[in-house]
């Protein structure tokens, strides 16, 4: 039994060895799969990723196949990070918005920007980089050049973009992030709200008064920024809604990671 067991074993792994290796076409579809996933990712960072992957598996079951995910630039490893149509809404000037795509494609300012829109359409964008507590800034210079400073973008990050027109971005992925909010100010967003969050409700589930202080919108109809803030350990001010695409300021007394919003 075992010695028969064996020889069908070894049969098998003959055929196959010898395949793949004196049949050079045989082996080339294997290559091919991994070749476009080196290839779909703008940086030479993200190659590796995808190379021992295969693409017909779901590999972190969230139901969308890894050739899903590759193709609508979703993270293949995340199971909140999903292909779906998202966009944001860029008026014309200041906007505070927050990308509620998966941000693997364009974790740097100079990537990102491009998708935005060119020179004529967008004029720079602004990222708050809580690890110095200063703004970053990429612009076009005149001739369509990107220049500033490429900064780093993270999912549920929010930017300050000043548009020459308004415009619509559309993406066809969606992430629901968690927030790691540090003491002080911070710009953050999310598409995975519940479709009733408010800034009151979402005040009192980051924690109490001794924790956070306000949730700030730009809200661009009125040219202004709405303020719900704690007053006696009870919200007060503008009970807005928090909306996909939109980005939030929020002033935290304390820090507090892991936040899903
Ligand atoms: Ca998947
Ligand atoms: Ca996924």
């Amino acid at each position: 039994m075992f010695r028969l067991d064996g020889d069908e074993i070894g049969g098998h792994f003959g055929r196959s060895v010898n395949s793949g290796s004196d049949v050079s076409g045989d082996g080339l579809p294997d290559m091919m799969i991994e070749a476009p996933g080196e290839e779909t990712p703008d940086g030479a960072g993200t190659s590796t990723f995808f190379t021992s992957i295969a693409t017909s598996g779901d590999e972190d079951q969230d139901g969308y196949s890894n050739q899903e995910e590759i193709s609508e630039r979703s993270d293949l490893r995340n199971r909140d990070s999903t292909p779906d149509l998202t966009f944001i809404h860029l008026n014309t000037g200041f906007n505070l918005v927050s990308i509620p795509a998966e941000m693997l494609y364009m974790d740097t300012a100079f990537k990102l920007v491009p998708i935005l829109g060119n020179g004529k359409e967008i004029d720079r964008a602004l990222h708050l980089n809580t690890d110095i507590g200063r703004y970053e800034e990429a612009y076009y210079a005149p001739g369509n050049t990107l220049t500033g400073t490429d900064f780093q973008n993270r999912n549920g990050d929010a930017h300050i973009i000043y548009a020459k027109e308004e415009r619509i971005v559309p993406f066809t992925s969606k992430v629901c992030p968690t927030w790691n909010l540090v003491a002080g100010l911070n710009l953050v967003g999310t598409p995975c709200a519940s479709a009733d969050m408010t800034a009151f409700r979402l005040l009192k589930d980051i924690g109490s008064e001794t924790v956070v202080s306000s949730i700030q919108w730009y809200n661009s109809s009125a040219g202004q920024f709405d303020t719900a803030a704690y007053e006696n350990g009870q919200p007060v001010g503008m009970d807005f809604h928090i909306v996909p695409g939109e980005g939030y300021f929020i002033f935290m007394k304390s820090a507090v990671s892991g936040f899903r919003p």
